[in-house]
């Protein structure tokens, strides 16, 4: 088929589905979130991409998936969202499309544009009360360009930009309760390695309209310097140890869907990844691994 025949979306083979051929990494879990989430989300659904790792899934005029992908700049995918839902309800007002042909404007953007260079796009959407799913793979880096430090790095990681012997000083942003502070219809976190609890969040977001929120750790062995073949474990870690909450936003309440009992100590999280390698060797690091312990601990004591 040449480029020329193809009109839309529905000229390409079904042959181009999830998983035909890019150049990602193995174990990817970025990955393996949007084979999860695109299983629930379906074909009736335009992803609209912010630059990153995800953005190496299309090689125009082909994507995997059997919606639409559209590739804005980093700091731009909210507003192509808005972009895409007005479009649709052009479509609709004027009966070009039925309302069984509606599609779901869906954000596709990692950390360093959802927490940084798209936030005051994403806000102002959210404040339009724009009918959209936003999903952040958070990788916690710039990770395209070599894992550069982003607003989401987590405190004492070794990133491309803070390879200081403690790691990053700064502490992670969190971007669900910057979500919640603009009281949007929806919001939750979520993570590939909890396939069943992330299904639910899924469902309930489909569910209802208006701006929502699935933020999802999104662990990566290239820029976590870890084994490819421990991405699901070290999902799961992220849980038990508390250093990723589980949580729900929905009708103004905060809810966690799993509460980890006991919680595991955080070095069990931290030790199996490079990126934490040097608070542990050539000598430990207690100072750092202490605020790390006292960090997740504050946060589950105003919990429970
Ligand atoms: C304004 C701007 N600065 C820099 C870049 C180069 N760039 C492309 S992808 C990328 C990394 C994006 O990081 P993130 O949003 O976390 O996604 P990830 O790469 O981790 O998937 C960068 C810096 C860009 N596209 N636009
Ligand atoms: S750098 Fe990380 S997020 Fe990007 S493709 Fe590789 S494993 Fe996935
Ligand atoms: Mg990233």
């Amino acid at each position: 088929m040449t480029e020329t025949a193809i009109k839309s979306m529905k000229d390409l083979p079904s042959t181009h589905l999830l998983g035909t051929g890019t150049s990602m990494c193995a174990g990817c879990g970025g990955l393996q979130l949007v084979h999860e989430i695109y299983d629930l989300l379906g074909g009736r659904t335009v992803f609209v991409n912010a630059a990153g790792c995800m953005t190496l899934l299309a090689t125009w005029p082909f994507t995997p998936f059997r919606g639409g992908f559209l590739y804005t700049s980093m700091a731009s995918a909210a507003a192509g969202a808005q972009g895409v839902r007005d479009a649709l309800d052009i479509l609709l007002a004027k009966q070009r499309i039925a309302p069984e042909e509606d599609m779901t404007a869906v954000v596709l953007a990692g950390d360093g544009s959802s927490y940084g260079m798209g936030l005051s796009a994403t806000s102002a959407a959210i404040e339009r009360g724009l009918d959209f799913i936003y999903v952040c793979y958070d990788n916690e880096g710039y990770g395209n360009t070599g894992q550069q430090t982003s607003g989401a790095t987590p405190h004492g990681a070794r990133t491309s930009t803070n390879g200081t012997k403690r790691g990053y000083a700064g502490w992670k942003k969190d971007l669900f309760a910057i979500w919640c502070a603009h009281r949007p219809v929806y919001a939750a976190t979520v993570i590939a390695a909890e396939p069943l609890d992330l299904a639910r969040r899924v469902e309930r977001a489909m569910s209802l309209k208006g701006p929502r929120l699935i933020l999802a750790l999104a662990p990566c062995p290239t820029g976590w310097d870890y084994d490819p073949k421990d991405t699901v474990e070290i999902g799961r870690l992220a849980v038990k140890t508390g250093l990723y909450p589980l949580r729900e936003y929905v009708d103004g309440r905060i809810t966690h869907s799993k509460v980890p009992h006991p919680r595991l100590p955080v070095e069990e999280y931290l030790r199996i990844q490079g990126r934490f390698r040097h608070l542990f060797e050539p000598e430990r690091d207690e100072e750092t691994l202490t605020e790390i312990q006292a960090a997740v601990d504050g946060y589950w004591k105003q919990v429970e």
